[in-house]
């Protein structure tokens, strides 16, 4: 058992700041009553303990009152991707048979249009159940679930419990470190464990989140600069787009910051030796959902000697590669700690998540002598665009159901702006333009998941037992 966290935080720290926004903050004792009442609300719909609901809003401080108010009340959380199309949403809410989906009125929109919703408004005008205290979570408790996309193309939602929270959040501090003065700064979508993480880390450390609700190199360059942040969370693209700011207008980062954590994907070695110049340090780290954020961390000190590796395990946790007798040999990264999800909701609920108490992550590494960590490929076909994870599954599916489609097979290919992006290779039973196929997609699948190159093809690649062989795909561009 633990101490239910908003509870104790608001009795630790009353006082600190636990969130700012804009020109607002407010103190982890304003977070907490603030918790309490919306737990009140949720109750007056009959949202009670273990109860599941999902949550599509934007990054804004009625999304964190949101979230804190389920995590009192007890309720799941399933994170719903504002970027879906509505039919990706649609599977994901059925699949995780929620009680109620609760949307913030400006993206109610993007659901499907026979969901039944509640919109944060009448949450926040409801009227107030006085609920009894929950002094203490459980362990295995769920807070959190996500849904990762998977090689069959349905996506599988992902635990993630307070255990898991809670070592993901303490060896990440022993990791890195904590002062009193330490502002993480959120501009990471909050349904990505990249940023949820952070909200737990501050339930966890006492500390400030600053929270932006987009992506925006101006202002996190400024608040580098100024100092008036120390942390931050990015991918290659963010990192990229502040770097690129930063170098433009001559700023270095200020001596307070203490290092920009990137992760979701390889970061270029070229990055770090730019961001260097501008005395920003970059931490490499591999994570996922399934280990509710980091698994490995490459500490700034080693960032240029052991430049492209991911780094070393956190505190709690064990990395080994399957199958290798020595250090080098390269085969798939298997992860033990604390911080693995227990297993999947939904039409995976059976399927176990670890094999002997080890995940088995699909991607390819090796361990160095030394036992740094270098990920060489990722998982099965996985494409990531900007931080985006994208199986050629979804979308070959998806072109398999348009009525010309005889066979299609879709691969990554590089992008200057995007590191991967999409490419479908068509061979037509009947006739079809581009175009047409393209407007199929739309309705169905996320916009960053749309194929960016077309190419109808004569016949695609197989192999002896007449399997695609994806990774041939490219050849044929
Ligand atoms: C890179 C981001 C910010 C780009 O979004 P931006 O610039 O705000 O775009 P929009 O204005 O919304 O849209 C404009 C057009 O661009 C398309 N688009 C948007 N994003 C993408 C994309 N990723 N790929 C391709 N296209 C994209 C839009 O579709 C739109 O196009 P049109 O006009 O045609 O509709 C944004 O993508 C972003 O926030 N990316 C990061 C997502 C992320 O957080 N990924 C990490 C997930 N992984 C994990 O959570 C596990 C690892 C982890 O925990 C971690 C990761 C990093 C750092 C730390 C950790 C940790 O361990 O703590
Ligand atoms: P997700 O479950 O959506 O968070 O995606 C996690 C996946 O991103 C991992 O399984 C890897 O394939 C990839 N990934 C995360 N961090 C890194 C990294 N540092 N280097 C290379 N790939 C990474
Ligand atoms: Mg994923
Ligand atoms: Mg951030
Ligand atoms: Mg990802």
């Amino acid at each position: 058992m633990q101490p239910n966290w908003l509870a104790q935080r608001s009795y630790l720290t009353p006082n600190r700041i636990g969130l700012s926004y804009n020109d607002k903050q407010w103190t982890f004792k304003e977070l907490y009553d603030e918790a309490v009442r919306i737990a009140g609300k949720l109750a007056s719909f009959h949202l009670d303990r273990g109860d599941r609901i999902a949550l599509l809003a934007p990054s804004r401080p009625e999304l964190i009152s949101m979230i804190y108010g389920c995590m009192e009340r007890g309720v799941e959380i399933v994170f719903l991707n504002g970027r879906l199309s509505s039919y990706e949403l649609h599977y994901q809410i059925q699949d995780a048979q929620v009680k109620a989906v609760i949307v913030h009125e400006e993206e109610q929109h993007k659901l499907p249009e026979d969901t039944d919703s509640i919109l944060f408004t009448e949450v926040f005008c409801a009227e107030e159940i006085k609920i009894e205290a929950v002094e203490e979570w459980s362990d295995d408790a769920t807070i959190s679930i996500m849904y990762t996309s998977g090689t069959t193309g349905f996506p599988k939602g992902v635990r993630q419990t307070v255990q898991n929270h809670s070592a993901s959040a303490i060896s990440s501090v022993l990791n890195l470190g904590l002062r009193d003065s330490d502002v993480w700064l959120c501009t990471m979508p909050i349904f990505h464990i990249s940023g949820f993480s952070i909200l737990m880390r501050s339930l966890l450390y006492g500390m400030h989140v600053r929270l932006y609700e987009k992506f925006d190199a101006a202002s996190c360059a400024t608040e580098i600069a100024e100092g008036s942040v120390t942390r931050m969370s990015a991918v290659a693209v963010t990192l990229e787009r502040i770097l690129s700011y930063m170098e433009e207008r001559g700023m270095k980062a200020h001596p307070n910051f203490q290092s920009i954590l990137a992760g979701g994907g390889p970061v270029p070695v070229d990055y770090l030796r730019r961001a260097d110049k501008l005395h920003l340090q970059v931490v490499q780290t591999y994570g996922m959902t399934e280990t509710s954020s980091q698994t490995a961390t490459l500490s700034s000190e080693d960032a240029m000697e052991k430049a492209g590796s991911a780094g070393k395990p956190l505190f709690f946790n064990q990395i080994r590669i399957e199958g290798a007798a020595k250090p080098g040999d390269e085969g798939e990264i298997c992860i033990r700690g604390p911080h693995v999800t227990p297993g999947y909701i939904g039409r995976f609920a059976n399927r176990p998540a670890m094999e002997n108490g080890w995940l088995k992550t699909g991607d390819i590494g090796y361990l160095d002598e030394e036992g740094y960590l270098y990920v060489i490929d990722r998982r099965a076909d996985l494409i990531i665009s900007g931080g985006e994870n994208i199986y050629p599954a979804e979308i070959e599916n998806v072109l398999l159901a348009h009525p010309a489609v005889k066979e299609a097979g879709v691969s990554g290919i590089d992008d200057p702006v995007w590191g991967k992006v999409p490419a479908a290779f068509i061979v037509l039973k009947n006739e079809a333009t581009v175009e047409e196929l393209l407007t199929f997609c739309k309705g169905r699948l996320a916009s960053y998941k749309m194929p960016k190159k077309v190419l109808i093809v004569d016949q695609l690649p197989r192999n002896g037992s007449n399997k695609l062989v994806r990774r041939r795909l490219t050849e044929l561009l």
